[in-house]
């Protein structure tokens, strides 16, 4: 089968084609293929209104993959709502989002490495799993099951998830920066979900946190190049972030009230609400407690901040080292994410090599949007503080205010946003901002050079060729 769908759309299909025209239709923006195919958003039509229409992949591989999914031997779940950035790199396609909680399938995956299966893993199935917390800094070294975890107190929490490399298409895209190196995510590395976690409070309760306690190792050691192999997949966390969200940081077990998918870290992950996504480390099955830090890759060389206006951490002596060295830490490493905004539009991709090869249009290629009255559908989030106001302006005019939908549950969480625009025929820039409630902004300014592109936060540009 195929993985990109390059056959002809039947408008108006019944149950054995799902994409009917009215489904279509209610998208935002469409493609050279759609309109083409549809005829419905750029009128009666026999050819193509303009010569740059192609044979695009949007609408004829939602319809393609409606009923036949698309798969990775490296990952389990169906990806056919997701870019396929690289088998283990899967993005979101925000354009398409419209609800307040991520479903499971439009949840973007980033792994080092395949996907764990219980089947030549048993570490990753509910019967054999176990977590093993230990180190100087408790008092009580601890074995946990499955179902150990299960009969413990546990909670919900709303929380974004968000890789600190969302957005790196931005460094190319408006700063130029061709230095920046890594997965062309566009905008779709972030989802919500309703995570069911045991509190880490509990859990310190349980094994008596003593007073030098300093750094919490969360390892995985499951994912690796060659299953069953040395796994380099940790990350530590301060045991200060621990003590001061002891409720709110936990050992998740279930995603929207499943139980955890394998993709997303299943049976048992880290959540570590508003950090950057490295810190929720999946397949969990150590925690090592210590009155010393600890380095891994996760905090040495990748998703740390390497670039001129950042300096590098120094290890101090007795601190434990894991698949790295002293001299590999390169940069500090990506802990709050900032606020940030999306339009459900697709941007306009620059770099060829960051370009899935389902993404909607082509190598630097604009959305159309249908000229007209259109409400215009965004997302916003402020992981640290909560989204206090969005705005957006249109073709660099005046900010104005963006209507806030609720529920807005602040921090961890995000908002949909939208407004009302009369598209006038021709090419527009939409840009939008989010604004905290600790008084932090989206800046217009460039955002400093990372080699590793994370954490990009300017105000986006979203571009679109509106049609007459
Ligand atoms: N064991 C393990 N945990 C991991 C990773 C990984 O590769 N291995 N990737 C991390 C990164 S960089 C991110 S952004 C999130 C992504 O979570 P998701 O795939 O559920 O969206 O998981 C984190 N936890
Ligand atoms: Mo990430």
């Amino acid at each position: 089968m195929p993985e990109v769908f390059k056959g002809k759309i039947v408008p108006g299909g019944g149950a054995r084609n799902p994409l009917s025209v009215s489904s279509l239709d209610r998208r935002m923006f469409v493609t050279g293929a759609a309109a083409a195919s549809l005829g419905t958003s750029f009128g009666a039509r026999a050819d193509p209104p303009l010569g740059s229409f192609r044979s695009g992949v949007a609408a004829t591989e939602r319809e393609a993959t409606r009923s036949t999914g698309r798969y990775r031997d490296e990952l389990v779940k169906d990806l056919s709502q997701l870019t396929d950035l690289s088998y283990k790199s899967q993005g979101a396609k925000w354009w398409n989002f419209n609800t307040f909680i991520t479903p499971i399938e439009q949840f973007f995956i980033r792994n080092t490495y395949a996907t764990p299966r219980p089947l030549l893993d048993p570490r990753v199935d509910p019967k054999h799993w176990q977590l093993n917390i230990h180190g100087n800094g408790i008092e009580r070294p601890l074995t946990l099951t499955y179902d150990d975890l299960l009969g413990m107190p546990s909670r919900s929490i709303v929380a974004t998830m968000e890789c600190a490399g969302n957005g790196r298409s931005l460094f190319w895209a408006q700063q130029g920066e061709s230095q920046v190196k890594g997965n062309g995510w566009g905008l779709g590395a972030v989802g919500q979900a309703e995570w069911q976690f045991v509190p880490m409070s509990h859990i310190l309760g349980l094994v008596g946190l003593k007073k030098t306690a300093k750094w919490a190792l969360m390892w995985s050691g499951v994912d690796s190049k060659i299953p069953g192999q040395p796994s380099d997949t940790g990350r530590p966390l301060p045991v200060s972030e621990l003590l001061q969200r002891g409720d709110d940081i936990g050992l998740a077990f279930k995603m929207n009230g499943l139980d955890l998918p394998l993709d997303h870290g299943g049976p048992v992950r880290v959540i570590v609400p508003g950090w950057t996504g490295a810190a929720s480390i999946k397949w969990l099955t150590e925690i090592k407690i210590a009155d010393h830090n600890f380095w891994a890759p996760l905090n040495s060389f990748d998703h740390i901040f390497q670039g001129p206006t950042y300096k590098a951490p120094k290890a101090e002596p007795g601190d434990e080292f894991r698949f790295t060295t002293a001299d590999q830490i390169l940069g500090p490493m990506v802990t709050w994410l900032k606020p940030k905004s999306l339009l459900t539009l697709p941007i306009v991709v620059t770099e060829p090599h960051a370009m899935p090869h389902n993404y909607p249009l082509k190598l630097g290629e604009k959305p159309r949007v249908k000229a007209g009255k259109r409400s215009m559908l965004g997302y916003a989030w402020a992981p640290q503080h909560g989204v206090a106001r969005v705005d957006y302006r249109i073709d660099g005019g005046d900010w104005q205010v963006a209507r806030v939908q609720g529920p807005n549950m602040r921090r961890y969480t995000w908002v949909r946003f939208h407004f009302e625009w009369d598209a006038k025929p021709g090419p527009h820039v939409i840009e939008t901002r989010t604004t905290d409630l600790g008084a932090q902004k989206q800046p217009e300014t460039e955002i400093a050079f990372n080699s590793g592109g994370y954490e990009f936060w300017g105000v986006p540009k979203f571009h679109v060729d509106v049609m007459g």
